[in-house]
């Protein structure tokens, strides 16, 4: 009955190979084994490798495939598609392990000599040597313990769902036991990934008050997605909590949403898709549709896809140093397309007795075992227990605010390097995936000139040099493409310039490229002749100078009295002084001058009498300076003069007057407090400054200009130190100091963020030197040449000048200064010229006043047809001489009333 049963399986077996192996045509045939759930993405990238290998067909390498999706958990039926594929003939397996079917399969491969590459990390936590099965995924429990060690967790809880996770926290307690202090774990097993909220509600009520560390060690991509999802709905995302996760392709994950709680989520990243390689097979896998190839079609590739890939590359490599070795090598293994064995056998049975191996089965394993490539994931090569060797990842974080941002890297020679205790050496050297190595351009963050990126609304993290951008990403770009070379840009470790240290050695991004941690300095760096000593510098593709920032001023309407300003106070005083001089001059000009008196012969008799009087004077000059001109008129030559400079003086003070009297109504000015450097010099009141380090503060360290030696003198006995540590602090500074603060800058910078908002910066005065921004290599590079030459051509071609409007005046948020206003210049409102209304009212009121004085107090209303009495008495001729003036004036006004 048995026999009979394993009769029908095997021709079950062999029927449903045959299906699945039907095109096959004397291609080297590779088994693989995935999981039915869980595998999308290494099946895509396993299929997506193993077509595009033979499109290529290398040295007459075409790969083949037939592969099973089965329950890997499952061992009966793991062991049946092994046996069946193995039947069909195949030279080597690739496919998923899980802690139940290792060993099964390990037997497999063990006792058929059958290479097995697995993508799965169970098995590789013992020292138990594996023969023929081989680790494609780098192991990460080292990776962990570093990390641990370096935040120096006392404390953690790990969280796993399969089995291949409670060996790594074996693995993993085992390798902290002996770390001091000692690190306190405790793990718990999630049964259903899908609902776990009560396993981490529970971790929640658990976790010591400071510490909430925990590490999330999952058996699927879609395990994971699930379990971040559950931790914002339990509540589990807020501050105080640090998550490290079991998985080498965190950027992977829409981590982005856990930027705003406080928590800190860590991970590793094995593939660098700013690697050549990495680009390369983007270029094809990014056009592929994601409803055939499930995973593909996208930007960036998940990590089993990217093992994927590399296996089938292993393979090539391995079976092609075999060809090499021997070409004769396959010679009697194909017949008819089919895999034949020892004996011509036809593929690898597995119920024949004795057992017969795989021919070529051993030979595969160790020509696996040497390569050496460089792949999506890195070095790619096997130690003598077939795990990944010389292998390095990159470790990134996302916390408040904040990533995901690389903060390490960690390789399996040296161990963990975190950014806050890395050695540089060497780093620039990282990029082992590029066949031509990509130069690392140290920078640093500034906007304009360079920014992080807004992460885009679909979640998706940027990578690469497209996490930045700016002034200096573009000109990277620029001078990259024009000088045919690939660019990684890398933030600048200690986020300074380039200062000297007097210990020989320099900070900043000129310590960098001294130290050969970068190859290029594309940033604000500006050329001075001691960097110039130690680092070679390109012509300025930006020149500056150093500039004052100040708050700006209040703007102050025109008052209502504003008609007055066009003259100072002073001014106006002598004009007013002039008009009494004049008048009075008139006065006694006419007073003494014959020909000003003439006879009048009036009804009762002849009279002489001068037009002059002292108020007739003083209106003649009044009508004058009103242009408005009056009755009277000198007939005397002296008062003629007097009346004629009188005119032409009143001419050009009512010109100039009128000149200035429309800005002076209309203009909004601003009366700024500080317009030079010499104004900052002179006062105390305003405390001014510049960057702590840098250019800026050497210029006035070292200036042997007076002015600017006083300054540097009053800015380094100032307290609170002027000095700030950043652009962002020093403009800070500036708006909350209410005008008390000054900051010294460079103008591109002020320029800059004086369009920004809240718009209350500005620049004064002349830029106190002329300087520029050049892209700095270390000393001797050969760069340095073709990076002015290709910078002179963008200045002529005019491209440095478009991404500088293009980075500082098109993304302004403040407006222009004009346009908006001139509108509001051309029409007065009522309260520019107010003050002119009141003084007419005020004319009004008191001639209203005046005049009801004279008739009601001074004199008496004349009686009409009667002459008045004094005239009377005086009776035909009137005495002129001893007779006030104003009395003659009143008698004159008296007659001709009559
Ligand atoms: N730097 C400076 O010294 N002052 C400034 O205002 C700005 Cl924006 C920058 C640094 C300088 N460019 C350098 O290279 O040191």
């Amino acid at each position: 009955m048995n026999a009979y049963r394993i009769l029908v399986w095997k021709v079950v077996f062999v029927l449903g190979y045959i299906s699945k192996t039907a095109g096959f045509k004397g291609q080297i045939p590779i088994g693989a084994i995935f999981d039915e759930y869980t595998d999308v993405f290494a099946r895509t990238g396993y299929q997506y490798a193993i077509s595009s290998h033979s499109e290529r067909v290398k040295e007459g390498i075409k790969f083949s495939t037939v592969y099973d999706e089965v329950d890997i958990h499952d061992n009966f039926k793991v062991a049946s598609r092994i046996c069946i594929q193995m039947a069909g003939g195949v030279f080597a397996f690739y496919g998923k392990t899980s802690m139940s079917s290792f060993s099964i399969i390990q037997s497999f491969s063990n006792t058929f000599h059958m290479p097995y590459i697995s993508f799965s990390l169970s098995g590789t936590t013992d020292t138990q040597p594996k023969p023929y099965v081989i680790f494609v995924k780098p192991s990460y429990v080292d990776a962990m313990a570093d990390l641990i060690k370096a935040f120096r967790w006392t404390q953690l809880d790990y969280l796993y769902d399969s089995d291949d996770g409670l060996m790594r926290v074996q693995n993993l307690h085992a390798k902290l036991k002996d770390v001091v202090p000692r690190v306190d774990m405790r793990f718990r097993r999630v049964d259903d990934v899908t609902d776990a909220h009560e396993d981490l509600r529970r971790l929640d009520r658990n976790q010591h008050q400071n510490c909430k560390n925990i590490i999330l060690d999952l058996s699927s991509y879609h395990a994971y997605n699930e379990m971040l999802r559950q931790i914002p709905e339990v509540g589990m995302n807020r501050n105080g909590y640090n998550y490290l996760l079991g998985t080498l392709d965190i950027l992977n994950f829409n981590l982005t949403r856990f930027r705003h709680g406080g928590v800190n989520i860590t991970g590793f990243q094995l593939v660098n898709h700013n690697s050549r390689t990495v680009q390369s097979f983007l270029d094809g896998w990014r056009n592929l549709s994601s409803t055939v190839w499930p995973g593909a079609g996208q930007d960036f590739v998940q990590v089993d896809a990217a093992l994927s890939v590399d296996v089938v590359e292993a393979l090539y490599q391995a079976l092609r140093d075999m060809i090499r070795r021997n070409t004769d090598v396959f010679n009697y293994t194909f017949r008819r397309r089919t895999v034949y064995n020892y004996n011509k056998t036809r593929g690898i049975p597995c119920d024949e007795r004795p057992v017969i191996p795989w021919m070529h089965g051993s030979d595969i394993y160790h020509s696996l075992q040497r390569v050496k490539f460089s792949g999506l994931t890195g070095n790619v090569a096997f130690d003598r227990r077939g795990l990944r060797t010389d292998y390095r990842m990159s470790v990134f974080t996302v916390s408040l605010n904040n990533g995901p941002q690389k903060i390490g890297e960690w390789d399996s020679i040296s161990g963990l390097r975190t950014i806050y205790d890395a050695g540089e050496q060497g780093s620039a050297n990282e990029s082992s995936t590029s066949t031509k190595r990509r130069k690392v351009v140290t920078t640093i963050l500034l906007p304009p000139f360079l920014a992080k990126k807004k992460t885009p609304d679909n979640g998706k993290p940027l990578l690469g040099n497209n996490r930045y951008e700016g002034f200096c990403r573009d000109l990277a770009d620029e001078i990259s493409e024009k000088l045919e070379f690939d660019y990684e840009i890398r933030e600048v470790r200690d986020g300074q310039f380039g200062e000297d240290l007097k210990n020989g050695s320099w900070s900043g991004m000129i310590g960098e490229l001294r130290r050969g941690v970068a190859e290029l300095a594309i940033a604000p760096l500006t050329i001075t002749a001691e960097r110039e000593r130690v680092v070679d510098f390109s012509k300025p593709f930006m020149n500056m100078g150093i500039s004052i920032m100040i708050k700006r001023p209040d703007k102050q309407k025109p008052g209502v009295f504003s008609f007055m300003e066009p003259f100072s106070i002073q001014l106006w005083a002598c004009i007013s002084i002039a008009y009494v001089v004049v008048s009075v001059s008139i006065f006694l000009v006419s007073r003494f001058s014959p020909y000003e008196w003439h006879n009048l012969t009036l009804t009762f008799g002849d009279m002489i009498h001068n037009q002059f009087t002292l108020s007739n004077s003083f209106w003649f000059s009044m009508g004058a300076l009103m242009l408005q001109g009056s009755d009277h008129c000198p007939r005397s030559a002296a008062g003629r003069i007097i009346g004629g400079a009188w005119w032409f003086f009143v001419l050009i003070i009512i010109s100039s007057y009128t000149a200035n009297l429309a800005a002076f109504l209309t203009i909004e000015r601003m009366l700024t407090p500080i317009k030079s450097a010499d104004d900052l010099a002179k006062q105390t009141e305003i405390s001014y400054g510049t960057l702590k380090s840098g250019s800026t503060r050497e210029f006035f360290a070292k200036t042997a200009v007076p002015t600017y030696r006083t300054m540097y003198n009053a800015m380094t006995t100032a307290t609170p130190s002027p000095f700030v540590d950043s652009i962002e602090a020093g403009v800070e500074r500036v708006r909350n100091f209410k005008a008390k603060y000054a900051f010294l800058l460079e103008s591109t910078m002020n320029e800059y963020y004086n369009n920004r908002k809240p718009c209350n910066t500005m620049k004064v005065g002349p830029n106190l030197n002329l300087k520029g921004f050049g892209i700095a290599t270390p000393l001797g590079s050969d760069l340095k040449e073709k990076i002015s030459y290709a910078v002179l051509k963008l200045k002529e071609d005019g491209t440095l000048h478009k991404l500088q409007q293009t980075w500082w005046y098109e993304k302004t948020e403040c407006g222009s200064d004009t346009g908006h206003r001139e509108s509001k210049k051309r029409s007065l409102s009522l309260s520019n010229v107010a003050g002119i209304f009141y003084i007419l009212i005020s004319g009004l009121v008191v001639s209203i006043v005046t005049g009801i004085i004279e008739i009601f107090c001074l004199k008496k209303r004349p009686i009409p047809g009667a002459a008045p009495d004094h005239i009377k008495r005086n009776d035909t001729r009137l005495t002129v001489v001893g007779t006030p003036p104003e009395q003659i004036n009143g008698l004159i006004n008296d007659v001709r009333i009559r």
